[in-house]
């Protein structure tokens, strides 16, 4: 792709930064164009299945997140520029790599109309994830952390943890628990958002990248935002207001600019963001302390580390070298692959 923001070809190229059903928000030299996709790009639209006894394509209510679109948030695209800041986007560029999850879909086309699993794509071209959870209120979930973690590794991008609400608890109170993902060699920060600690570090650690914020509903995302940047006055909900288990606050995906340079994506609390179904890449080797360990069970490379005997992880976590809590997230997660 040319680096120039408008080809030989006469289409512009920029970064689709918000987008809904049909429509794409795009940053092509500090302007915004609003585009639709060309009908060639069209043709690659998925919609989600809403009722099993419909034949026809709907469309599900968070909508921009669960439909299945050739382009995403991240996409770097060239578009045909149509006046008053429109456009079309006729082509994306490669990406360096993406977010996605799988979502049971229902096609138009023949060989989708099976329910077939299929990959949605959240968010391309980033450059890091911050895994983000609450010291309280929501109480931390270390396996959902331990499968963002995992995620990232098999993206292979750097992952940094951040501690949200510190204000609600004593400073020694969750120190302990996460001293595992330290020596394991991940980046900590504590913040709280409320009162304003760490929220420098946070904008050292996203200056100049383009970073995902990932962390389940209530811990804080938009919160650690609006705190860095005022002017952004994202709208954020009581956890305690949060009538339907389930229900998040930020219900689409928008990737801002920050003030010190760079590009923070905040999303709605999501499972996972890197389905490894697909992946021959072994699930210890997605838990950084367990990599030293492949290959010397006594089964080889076929030890899955759960049952056999002679397992050097299953010794590893006996001799309290590798977390009993890692450990655990490992077997739920060998056990959903
Ligand atoms: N005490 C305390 N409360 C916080 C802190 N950060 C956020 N909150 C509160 O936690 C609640 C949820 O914050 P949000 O920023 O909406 O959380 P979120 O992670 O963006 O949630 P979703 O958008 O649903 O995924 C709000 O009531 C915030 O005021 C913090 O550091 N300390
Ligand atoms: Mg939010
Ligand atoms: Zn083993």
């Amino acid at each position: 792709m040319d680096t120039q923001a408008t080809t030989r070809s006469g289409l512009k190229i920029g970064t689709v930064f918000k987008k809904t059903i049909g429509r794409y928000w795009v940053r092509a030299d500090g302007e915004t164009v609003v585009c639709t996709i060309s009908s060639k790009l069209r043709k690659k639209l998925v919609y989600p299945e809403a009722d099993p006894s419909s034949r026809r394509p709907s469309v599900d209510k968070v909508v921009d997140i669960t439909m299945v679109d050739p382009v995403a948030v991240g996409d770097e695209v060239r578009f045909r520029d149509a006046g008053e800041d429109t456009g079309m986007i006729i082509e994306v560029a490669e990406r360096r790599n993406k977010l996605s999850r799988r979502a049971v879909t229902h096609g138009r086309e023949k060989w989708e109309r099976d329910n077939k699993e299929l990959e949605q794509v959240i968010v391309t071209n980033v450059d890091q994830v911050v895994a983000v959870i609450a010291a309280k209120r929501p109480k931390p979930s270390w396996r959902l952390l331990d499968r963002y973690l995992a995620d990232t590794e098999l993206l292979e991008l750097p992952a940094v943890i951040c501690i949200n609400k510190m204000d609600l608890v004593g400073p020694d109170e969750i120190k302990p628990q996460v001293e595992v993902y330290s020596d394991v060699g991940y980046e900590l920060i504590f913040t709280s958002a409320v009162e304003g600690q760490g929220i420098d570090d946070m904008r050292i650690i996203l200056k100049n990248k383009t970073s995902v914020l990932m962390g389940k509903s209530g811990v804080g995302k938009t919160s650690i935002l609006n705190a860095m940047e005022p002017g952004l006055g994202l709208a954020v909900q009581e956890v305690s207001d949060r009538v339907n288990k389930g229900r998040h606050t930020t219900t689409h995906l928008e990737m801002f600019p920050l003030q010190s340079g760079g590009f923070v994506i905040d999303t709605p609390g999501m499972r996972e963001f890197s389905p490894w179904q697909t992946s021959n890449v072994s699930t210890a080797w997605l838990f950084r302390e367990m990599r030293p360990y492949i290959g010397q069970c006594r089964f080889g490379t076929d030890c899955t580390h759960s049952h056999e005997p002679g397992c050097r992880i299953k010794a590893a976590v006996a001799a309290g070298d590798i977390s009993e809590r890692r450990y655990s997230s490992y077997l739920r997660l060998l056990r959903s692959s």
